[in-house]
């Protein structure tokens, strides 16, 4: 059994990253709706036009600042359809 197939089998939907022997959780899902899309993209566009800084939910990856390497993991979580599962 891979390393893979144990994280698989540990969260449920099979919606998380691994990446070497990590799993990540996704994120880009700005404004809760459960997708991330591009109404995401263009709330954390313009919070990064304006130079946001702090504490905010645009700031995905927590660095305190939002800029491209925010935009950056929202369009390409984007890409990738990333949403919600949820049991039924
Ligand atoms: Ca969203
Ligand atoms: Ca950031």
């Amino acid at each position: 059994m891979m390393n893979s197939d144990l994280i698989s089998q540990q969260e449920f939907g099979n919606n998380q990253k691994l990446v070497g022997a990590l799993a990540y959780i996704y994120s880009g899902d700005e404004n809760q709706d459960g997708l991330v899309d591009s109404t995401d993209l263009n709330d954390c566009d313009n919070e990064s036009t304006a130079f946001t800084a702090g504490y905010v939910v645009t700031d995905m990856n927590g660095d305190g600042l939002v800029d491209s390497s925010d935009l950056n993991i929202i369009d390409n979580n984007n890409a990738a359809f990333v949403a919600t599962v949820l049991p039924y």
